[in-house]
């Protein structure tokens, strides 16, 4: 059966598209607020493009990966969602017309708002050229952004296309978009200030504990394929879903700007999670989960009470479910083996770890809880239960010493034991200072971080800093440095999974070294 986008619904408050290129699954963030409007009586109907573009693709997933399965980097049908040429030619060859068929079909269905869910840059370029359609052909629609990425979006696409971004979580946003209560989050032209740069104040926060489950009433679930992932696997009927359990993080590290952006931490019981999952079982028949937090085990007694509601399920009806999380590093006295065990007893087989660095004292300044050996305790455990562990690693922190990230190096060799379960292991980007964090106001306050002004005004301060208290120093070409040592390290033990995102992009930056500071 293929699919394409035929009707929509009139008399909509909104609709909101999902546009490619984004993975293959019903998009979590739509059907939340779908369910959140249902209870204030306000219509919505969401639309999955990127679901009708793939079928008419004619189901080639090599389209649709997320940055996360780095193996596709090589492939054309990959990059060309991030590359401009490239796209400009897949537009004109293919995407334009379809993309005039989709503005039809909305034109046709004159919501009062038309809406793009946008998750990061891979959307950016489909969205573009969708408003533009729509601003063509149907002009009195008004346009809004939502999303993870819509304030970046909105700031490169411009008013001439678009009506209004909402900044923040969607649920309060759209209603208040849709009654005209024009509150914080909500932004048009006249009201988004220039100097906000990213950090515009975000949307009134909803209580994850009152609202319902996500409305997938718009997704046909036997259209998307089984396994996203997967290209020899062409089941159809969803067989995983996302879950969401908490908002926010418990925690609050320096460089991170999780609470920057979502502000207090909110979480659902654990029996409540549970049920949530039990339900989408007993509806769909689906056991797989992919959890959407920030942070899973940040409440344990939460998380406990959800693996014994499950593991009692499991137990009474003959089933087992999967599931995979983000979790944070926890040490011993606060996830014992035996809690590990109910886990593994639960599902859990894989989880991702924003360890970011192999040394105590840096994780300190992070203002991470735990230790180095926290870390390898909790590789042990991983390894035991054959829990496979996205770990994910960055260097240069700005307070990051050499001494410091010798003691990283150290870490990893430590991890060597652990490498079966090291799916992969991930070396990050360089520090980037991101807007909405402690780290940036801090340690700029404190006059140690700096543009770096060697470089071009246009380069931007994310990647170009200078930190320097008269201890450290660290900038790019120290950066870069690392990087390179941290690959090496990994590549001489002969990690089996190891996985470099800046291999490509290293030499432009050592190019821009060499131009603008060792001239
Ligand atoms: C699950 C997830 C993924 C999944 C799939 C996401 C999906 N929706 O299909 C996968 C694995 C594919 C993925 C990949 C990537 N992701 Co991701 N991902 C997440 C994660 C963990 C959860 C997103 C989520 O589902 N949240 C729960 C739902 C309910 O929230 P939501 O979708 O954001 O929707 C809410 C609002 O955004 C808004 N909203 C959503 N749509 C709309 C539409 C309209 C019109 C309106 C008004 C509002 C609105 O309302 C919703 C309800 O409140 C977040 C972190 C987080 N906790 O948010 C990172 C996150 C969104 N991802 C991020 C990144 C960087 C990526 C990658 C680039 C990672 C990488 N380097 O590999 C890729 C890019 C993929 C792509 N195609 O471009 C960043 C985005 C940063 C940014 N935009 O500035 C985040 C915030 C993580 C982080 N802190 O860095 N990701
Ligand atoms: S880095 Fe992870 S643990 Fe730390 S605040 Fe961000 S999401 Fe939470």
């Amino acid at each position: 059966m293929t699919y394409r986008v035929t009707h929509i619904p009139k008399d909509m408050d909104i609709v909101i598209a999902t546009v490619p290129s984004i993975e293959l699954r019903p998009p979590i963030g739509p059907a939340r607020i779908k369910a959140y409007l249902n209870t204030v009586n306000l219509k919505c109907h969401n639309i999955d493009l990127n679901l009708d573009l793939w079928h008419r693709l004619k189901q080639d997933k090599e389209f649709f990966q997320s940055d996360e399965d780095r193996f596709w980097e090589g492939s054309d049908k990959w990059q060309l969602w991030q590359d401009k040429i490239m796209f400009d030619d897949f537009y004109e060859v293919t995407l334009g017309k379809i993309v005039e068929e989709w503005t039809d079909m909305i034109a046709e269905a004159d919501p009062k708002f038309f809406g793009i869910s946008v998750h990061f840059l891979r959307s950016q370029m489909t969205a573009k050229r969708l408003l533009q359609s729509i601003k063509r052909k149907a002009p009195h629609i008004q346009t809004v952004l939502g999303g993870s990425a819509a304030e970046y979006f909105g700031l490169e696409l411009g008013w001439d296309i678009l009506d209004w971004i909402i900044v923040g979580e969607g649920e309060h946003g759209v209603e208040n978009l849709i009654n005209g209560n024009i509150d914080t989050g909500v932004y048009n032209k006249d009201t988004y200030n220039p100097d906000w740069q990213l950090e515009a104040p975000r949307t009134p926060k909803v209580d994850i504990t009152a609202v319902p489950y996500p409305d997938y009433s718009d997704f046909n679930f036997k259209l998307y394929p089984k396994d996203a992932y997967e290209v020899a696997e062409d089941t159809m009927g969803v067989a995983s879903l996302f879950i969401e359990g908490t908002r926010s993080c418990i925690f609050d590290c320096k460089f991170c700007n999780v609470r920057g952006e979502f502000g207090v931490y909110r979480s659902r019981s654990g029996s409540a999670i549970a049920t949530e999952m039990i339900h989408y079982y007993e509806t769909y028949g689906v056991t797989d989960f992919v959890f959407v937090d920030n942070i899973l085990n940040g409440v344990l007694k939460n998380l406990v009470e959800m693996v014994d509601c499950l593991i009692d399920y499991y137990e009474k009806n003959n089933v087992k479910f999967i599931w995979s999380a983000y979790f944070a590093i926890r040490a011993k006295k606060q996830m014992p083996p035996e809690m590990w065990d109910k886990l593994r007893a639960s599902g859990l087989h894989h989880i991702k770890l924003g360890i970011e660095s192999g040394s105590t004292a840096t994780l300190k300044e992070m203002d991470k809880k735990y230790t180095k050996e926290d870390l390898l305790y909790c590789m042990e455990q991983c390894h035991r239960l054959n829990i496979t562990t996205r770990s994910m690693y960055f260097v240069g922190y700005p307070t990051e010493s050499e001494e410091e990230f010798i003691d990283t190096l150290d870490t990893i060799e430590k991890l060597k034991p652990f490498d079966d379960i090291l799916k992969p292991l991930y070396i990050g980007v360089l520090m980037r200072v991101k807007p909405n964090t402690r780290a940036k106001t801090e340690y700029t306050e404190k006059g140690f971080l700096k543009k770096d002004k060697r470089f071009p005004n246009n380069y931007p301060f994310r990647m170009y800093w200078i930190y320097d208290d008269g201890k450290v120093y660290n900038d790019i070409s120290v950066r870069v440095s690392r990087h390179k040592r941290l690959a090496d390290k990994c590549k001489e033990l002969g990690f089996k999974y190891f996985d470099d995102p800046m291999q490509y992009e290293l030499h432009k930056l050592e190019n821009n070294i060499k131009k603008y500071i060792n001239t």
